[in-house]
């Protein structure tokens, strides 16, 4: 990232000035307490942005040899999502978080019937109960397969199952290589968006279309930011 965009020695000073503007921040992310963290780092980051340019004009530019500023990383794209049941019952919630040229998933839901159940990603951002038909299909802009154990796939949005305790309670947590929350066909944040979807059964992780998991049991939209 070379940002110079703002800061008056963009064009006089060049190359040498490139790493004026970087300032490292440390983006901690934590499942509790994670929106407070991720909106204040924001803030820090911005600061930080402006920051180096108003030191640069404070030297008063006359040698273009500033000290060592550290540099600034934007805190990476994240997404969330509440899950409800065919009901309008929010059953439970997820955080996506990209990571190197994945996503990670954490996702917990409560009050679901115990058992081992199917999570997929699917193709649509569009959660209307009480069936979630409107999700579409699975993510799959590679044109693979269904299954993370089928030779010609898996889909992009397929996910190992999770289980849910007798008192309703699963925890499921994964980095998925095959999306990201950037730009480009496998985005999570396409144009249609996408939708986290929880099924009645478990998954086989081989038969087509959705690996025999039964009805879709609860059901939430992705959005940007978490
Ligand atoms: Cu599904
Ligand atoms: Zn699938």
């Amino acid at each position: 990232m070379s940002g110079g965009e703002g800061c008056p020695h963009a064009g006089s000073c060049g190359a040498t000035h490139r790493h004026c503007y970087r300032v490292y921040t440390k983006y901690d992310v934590s499942r509790e307490g994670r929106s407070s963290t991720g909106d204040t780092v924001k803030r820090a980051a911005r600061r930080l942005r402006q920051a180096p340019c108003i030191i640069a004009l404070a030297l008063g530019l006359a040698s273009c040899s500033l000290p060592y500023i550290p540099g600034v990383t934007l805190p990476p794209p994240s997404a969330g999502t509440t899950l409800r049941d065919a009901s309008g019952r929010v059953v439970g919630s997820a955080v996506f978080l990209q990571e190197g040229d994945g996503v990670r998933i954490l996702l917990d839901v409560k009050g679901l019937p115990p058992g081992t159940k199917a999570v997929h990603i699917h193709d649509v951002g569009q959660c209307t109960p009480p069936s979630f038909e409107s999700a579409g299909p699975h993510f799959n802009p590679t044109k693979a397969q269904h299954g993370l154990e089928n030779r010609k796939g898996p889909h992009a949005g397929d996910l190992p199952n999770m289980t849910v305790n007798d008192t309703g309670q699963g925890h499921l947590e994964v980095t998925n290589p095959r999306v990201n929350l950037k730009t480009g066909p496998t985005s999570l944040l396409d144009g249609n968006g996408s939708a986290l979807v929880v099924h009645a059964g478990p998954d086989d992780m081989r038969s087509e279309p959705a690996g025999n998991s039964g009805a879709r049991i609860a059901c939430g939209v992705i959005v940007r930011g978490g």
